[in-house]
Parts: C-alpha cells; structure tokens; sequence
C-alpha cells in the first residue's frame, strides 16, 4: 500500500467536471431566484451580460444587432452560460485536491456578478449574486464531501461513494431547478401585477390621428401600420424593465423656470395628441427591417415646453431611461420646430406596452430612435450639449442624427422569384419629416425608371411603392433609389451603419418564372 493510496482519492474527472457543473447551476439557480424576488435585471447572468452590452465595443455591438437581431439578448445570455459553465467544470476539476482554489474560483465568479449588478442597480443588487455564491461554495463544497472515496480495502466503498455523489448531484440540480423556477414564476407574477395595475382607460385626444388615407396601403404588401408585436424592437435592455405606475414619476427639469415631477395619473390628464409615425433605427443596414410604423397617443413636447418654461441656451433634450444607463440626446430645435414631438403613453390605440416603454417614452419624427425614442422614460432635462453627452454619444456615434432616405424593395424578395402573372415589384420608402417625393427603380443597370407612388400619408410616415415589371424570364437584377420632398436623391454609395446610418442603394438579384 503506497502512500498516495492511502489518501482519499477522488472521483473520476467526468464526476468532478459534473460537480463543478451542477454546483454552478445551483448557484445561479437560486441567484435567479431570489433576483426574481428582488430585481429581475439583478440576476446573476443578466446583470453579467447587461455589464458586457455596455463594456462591448461599438463594431460588436452593431455586428450583433445586425446579425442576431432582437435574438441578441437570449445568444448574450447563452455566450455567458457557456463560459461559466466551462469555468464551473472547471472548478469542479481540481475542487478535490484544491478545494481551497475552488471555492476562491466561486467567490470570484460570484464577484464579477455582484459588480455587475451593483454598479449598474444599487447595493441590493448585489443580493442575488451573494446569495448564488454562498449556494455554489455550500454545494461544491457538500458534494466534494460525499464524492470522497475512502481508501480502498473495505469492499463496495467506492461504489457507495459514487452513488452518494449521484444522488447528491441529483439533489443539487433540483435545488437549480427550484430556483430558476421560482425566478420564472416571480418573475411571470410580477408580470401579471403590473398588468393588472394597467387597467387604465387611456385619455381621449384633443386631435386624433388622422386616417390612413385608401391607397395608402398596397395590397399583399408589408402593412403600413405595423401591430405592436411586428414592431422591430431595439434597445440595450436585457431584461424588459415591468414598471408599477404606483411609484414611478417622470422628472422635467434642468435649465427651466419651474420644473416639474408627473405622476402617470398626472401625466394622462396632460392634453394628448395621436399620431402615426414612422420610426426607424441607425443600425438598420441598406434594405433592412428596423424600421416600422405606429400610431402614438402621447403629450405634445409643446405642452411640456410651456409648463416648465425652458430658458434661453437650452439646446439639447437629455432624457434617460429607468432601466439601465442609457441616456438620449435630441437637439432641442426638434422638439420645438413644431413637429409631432411627444412623449408617448399609448400605441396603435392600447396602452404603452411593456416593450415599447411603458409606462411613457419620447417620439420625435425625422430622428433616429437613439436620439429620439426613449423608452421606460424617467427624466427629461433641459440642458446644453455642453453639459451632457449621452449613452451612444460616449460610444462614437453622432450626436445628432436625423433619418436618412431610404428605398427598400420587399417584392420580390432578395433572390426570389417574381411571378410572371402578376410581375410586380413593390416597396416602402421613408425619409421622416421630409416626405417621399419619388422612387426609382433600374433594371439590369438599364435606365432609371419611375415607380408608382402609393398615396401620401404624410411627411412622418413612410410611402409604399410599386412597379410594374414585364421583363423576359430568368435571372434579373434590380435596383432602387428614392427622392425625398426637399428633392435631394439619395446617394448611391453605400456605408456602414457606423456612426450616424447607412446609406446607399438597395439592389436585387431576383427571378421572372
Ligand atoms: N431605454 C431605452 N430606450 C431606447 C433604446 C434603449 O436601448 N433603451 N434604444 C433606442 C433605439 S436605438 C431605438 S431605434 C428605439 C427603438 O424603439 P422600439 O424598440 O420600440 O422599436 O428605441 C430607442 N429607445
Ligand atoms: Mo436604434
């Protein structure tokens, strides 16, 4: 009997990689848990990928909202899942020998997660962390202890010993389960509470939206008004933030003569105007689908403007979201040029929905939604560019960044077929608070030919097109330009959506059969 043989030895390397898996679960099982008691967003993986979104740098960031669309959160969420659980194996690895290393290995995994949360919540954020590190270092440490062999010669020990492992990883894993469970389910109970609590009847408008006008919407084409589930969403939120109107305010303040704090019920008994809108994103690619159309009841920023009385050198809206740290800047010019700037509570006729920022959120026709469109609104302050600078401003992009035209052809699709019964081609153009005064269309690089305009809802929305196209079967290529009201012809280059949109020609390839 050798001397390493009468050290306990330890299970096989698959059985500690599970212990460290399972300990890992377990700890952020529970830590979701008592997030979803405390702060959703406070969840250990959430607050950690929220953390990332904000550390990334500005070309992943626009890679991800470019290629996995409103699916980025759930792919973040998972790349954090990953490399924790390659850690937590890991840890599970060496938690026999070194188990002291192990467990500083779970402190500090568990420290990344409560600086994560906390700075970007208050102190209590760090609870859900806390709670998930005392989990792991209890479980990992209990399961190293019932996965110890006792040296051999007492026949069956081993065996014993493994199947107390298996039976203690099973035990583990349903405390994970519980507790992610229970994070779930408080988090769906939070969810419900706060629908009940949007029981409101939304206020009438003293000047409602004016109709669609017939022709306005191409037959078979993309809807002009987009329902509130279709409307792309784009926002850095990881977790959507359920607010209770109970205790939430929205601050108006800075550079005023008398600022001033709203309740929701004080903000839906402000006089409310109803408008449809065409709202677009700077991270939509030439061709793209961030860019949808609502109707919006909200407050007039002309309204908010005169109650509070904005003093002279005010040139920038600052507003910020209750969510997370992100802040918007608007130029002020645009709030108070006497377009449909508001600050929004209902869309297509239903209250805000949590997505789009309930309770309130900022709509300003013509500007990207990042220096517009606050959603989950807390404050508006009325301040210089000098003073503030906001959450994508810090990060490169422009600072003030108005729609850019564009032309997107839906049908055919890109490398589809185009019947031969019915060879028509169709689209949207949008150039907000211009107007769309023409859309060409080019085939096979031939001449620049004239679309036909859907009717003209007005220089905030968005134009349907068509063209009709009796080209010879196969292959073919299209391109489209549009003109927008003050008659300038958008540009043929392309470029990136970095740092204030893309701009450029949509083209085609697309089959007559
Ligand atoms: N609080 C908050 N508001 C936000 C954002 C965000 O990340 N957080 N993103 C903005 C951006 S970039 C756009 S394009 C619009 C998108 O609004 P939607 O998701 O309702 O379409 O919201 C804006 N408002
Ligand atoms: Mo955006």
């Amino acid at each position: 009997v050798s001397a390493d043989d009468a050290r306990p030895s330890r299970p096989a390397a698959g059985w500690r990689a599970a212990a460290g898996l399972v300990a890992a679960a377990t700890a952020v099982g529970v830590g979701h848990g008592a997030a979803g008691l405390l702060d959703p967003a406070a969840s250990p993986l959430v607050a950690v990928g929220a953390a990332l979104i904000d550390a990334a740098p500005t070309p992943l960031k626009t890679f991800a909202i470019r290629t996995f669309g409103t699916a980025d959160k759930p792919v973040l969420i998972a790349g954090v899942a990953t490399v924790l659980a390659v850690l937590a194996a890991g840890l599970g690895l060496v938690a026999w020998r070194r188990r002291g290393y192990a467990l500083v290995g779970i402190g500090l995994l568990g420290a990344v997660g409560a600086v994560a949360a906390g700075t970007r919540g208050t102190l209590l954020d760090t609870v859900p962390a806390l709670v998930a590190v005392g989990t792991g270092v209890a479980t990992l440490g209990w399961l190293t202890r019932v996965g110890r062999r006792r040296p051999a010669g007492r026949g069956g020990e081993s065996e014993t010993s493994r199947r107390r492992l298996l039976a203690g990883l099973a035990g583990a894993g349903t405390v994970a389960a519980v507790g992610g469970l229970g994070g779930v389910l408080a988090g769906r109970g939070r969810t419900r509470a706060a629908a009940a609590g949007r029981a409101v009847r939304l206020p009438v408008p003293v000047s409602p939206a004016a109709s669609v006008p017939v022709g306005a919407q191409l037959p078979g084409m993309t809807p002009f008004l987009t329902p509130a589930d279709s409307f792309y969403r784009v926002d850095i939120a990881l977790v959507t933030p359920r607010v209770d109107v109970s205790d939430w305010t929205l601050r108006i303040d800075g550079m005023v003569d008398r600022p001033l704090t709203l309740t929701y019920d004080e903000l839906l008994a402000l006089p409310m105007v109803e408008r449809a809108i065409t709202l677009a994103c700077v991270s939509n690619e030439v061709g793209g689908p961030y860019v949808s159309t609502a109707t919006w009841l909200g407050v007039p920023f002309a309204e908010i403007i005169e109650h509070v009385g904005v003093q002279p050198g005010v040139d920038q809206v600052f507003s910020s979201s209750l969510d997370s740290g992100f802040t918007c800047s608007t130029p002020y010019a645009a709030v108070d040029d006497g377009r449909d700037a508001m600050v929004v509570v209902g869309m297509n006729g239903q209250v805000l929905p949590d997505a789009r920022g309930y309770p309130a959120r900022m709509l300003v026709p013509g500007l990207f939604g990042f220096v517009s469109a606050t959603k989950w609104l807390k404050r508006i302050e009325f301040t210089s560019y000098a003073a503030r600078t906001a959450y994508w401003t810090t990060r490169g992009w422009a600072t003030d960044a108005p729609v850019l035209t564009q032309a997107r052809i839906d049908r055919p699709k890109s490398l589809g077929t185009l019947p031969r019964d019915r060879p028509m081609l169709a689209g949207v153009a949008w150039a907000q608070h211009r107007g769309i005064a023409r859309v060409e269309i080019r085939i096979d690089g031939g001449p620049w030919r004239e679309a036909r305009l859907a009717a003209d809802a007005g220089k905030d929305l968005w134009r349907q097109w068509s063209f009709a196209y009796d080209g010879q079967p196969g292959r073919h290529r299209a391109q489209v330009r549009a003109t927008d009201a003050t008659g300038a012809v958008q540009p043929e280059r392309r470029t990136k959506v970095f740092p204030s949109g893309a701009q450029g020609w949509q083209e085609i390839q697309f089959e007559v059969a």
